[in-house]
């Protein structure tokens, strides 16, 4: 059994706490957060008894295998540093860090105390878009030409999160950075983007929508769009749509879970919607279903000594396309090389 620890009680942490309650394999001995009242709230939710308002403290005292990193973007970097001096694995909470310097000394820490860092991109652990991806790597449209990663939504997101209506910066770093992060896993790296950006919503700081081109490396063009400004007449929260070209066919997954495989005059369509997990809720079972199978993931990785699909070092990437992004947006839509960011 690995033991680990939490540091961060809040909004989304419950969901880790609830999923690795379900994880064979780990056990979650010890909690964190600098808020009294969340900290000592969640140890009665979860019958968790040993609480630290301090990581450090925590870490000194426990005997831990590993943390799991929920607080918000400012803290991840102290908060990676110290759990690596200590030789404790990590998981890491997106965005993995503020800026690329950040996320490169971070992944470099956690290579020198020989610890696993895997962060949480958890929307590619996504039941439906794991779905698609195998139908991809059967073969079932051929080769794949053109894709859309499509987050579209009017959904209240800032009741939970306060803090993306006053970020300096909103829907690329915290939500189109799982959609990027999808195109990554389902077309591969990106050789150049171009982006254009606008706030709708005036009540808000930063962008609510967000349109992107990427031309991966081997080929495919892509189109990321996200926006928490569109009303639709059925609000689709938190689905990630697709339509995939290939040579031999096409691959749409439509809202409700829907997916359509369309190839030589055959179509077959399939309902590929996420269990509700015990303890899940509606709208949120997707990306629920998504934290128990990215944190499976994470201890079946420290049994067998293979790097998460979502390691530190591969989020670089992704984290790369989101500052490109921001750059190309805010140089009038210019194409970006991936190139610039190696
Ligand atoms: P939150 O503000 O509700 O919770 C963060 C908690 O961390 C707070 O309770 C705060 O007191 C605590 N904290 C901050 N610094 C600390 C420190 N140094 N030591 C101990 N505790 C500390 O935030 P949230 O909405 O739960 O978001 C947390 C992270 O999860 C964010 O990075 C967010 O982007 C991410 N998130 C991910 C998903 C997903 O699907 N992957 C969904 C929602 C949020
Ligand atoms: O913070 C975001 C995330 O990671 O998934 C959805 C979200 O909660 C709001 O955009």
């Amino acid at each position: 059994m690995r033991k680990g620890a939490l540091i961060g009680c809040g909004f989304f942490a419950q969901n880790h706490l609830h999923a690795w309650r379900d994880v064979d394999g780990a056990d979650i001995v010890a909690l964190c957060d600098r808020d009294r009242t969340r900290l000592e709230e969640t140890a009665r939710r979860f019958g968790i008894e040993r609480v630290y308002t301090e990581a450090d403290a925590m870490l000194a005292a426990e005997g831990l295998d590993f943390v799991d990193i929920a607080t918000t973007v400012e803290t991840h970097r102290p908060l990676v540093e110290l759990a690596a001096s200590r030789g404790r694995h990590i998981v890491c909470q997106k965005p993995f860090a503020a800026n690329l310097d950040d996320a490169g000394r971070m992944v470099s820490a956690a290579e020198r105390a020989g610890v696993m860092l895997m962060v949480h991109e958890n929307f590619r652990w996504q039941s439906a878009l794991r779905a698609a991806r195998t139908e991809i790597d059967k073969g079932a449209i051929g080769t794949p030409f053109w894709g859309r990663v499509s987050f579209r939504s009017a959904y209240d997101v800032y009741k939970a999160q306060p803090y993306l209506a006053t970020d300096e910066r909103f829907i690329i770093q915290d939500l189109g950075i799982h959609i990027l992060d999808v195109a990554r896993f389902l077309f591969g790296d990106v050789a150049t983007i171009c982006a254009s950006t606008r706030r709708v919503n005036p009540r808000i700081r930063a962008e609510d929508v967000a349109t992107m081109m990427l031309m991966h490396q081997g080929g495919v063009t892509s189109v990321v769009d996200c926006s928490y400004a569109t009303e639709l007449p059925q609000e689709n929260f938190p689905e990630t749509l697709l339509e995939i070209d290939g040579s031999e066919g096409t691959l749409r997954l439509s809202a409700g879970y829907r997916m359509v495989v369309h190839n030589g005059g055959e179509t077959v369509d399939k309902d590929v919607s996420p269990p509700v997990l015990a303890w899940a809720e509606r709208p949120w079972h997707g990306i629920q279903e998504s934290v128990f199978n990215i944190e499976r993931h994470f201890i079946e990785c420290l049994e067998s000594g293979r790097a998460p699909e979502t390691s530190g070092r591969d989020n670089l990437e992704t984290l790369a396309l989101v500052e490109a992004a921001y750059r190309s947006a805010a140089e009038g839509s210019r194409s970006i090389a991936m190139a610039e960011f190696a």
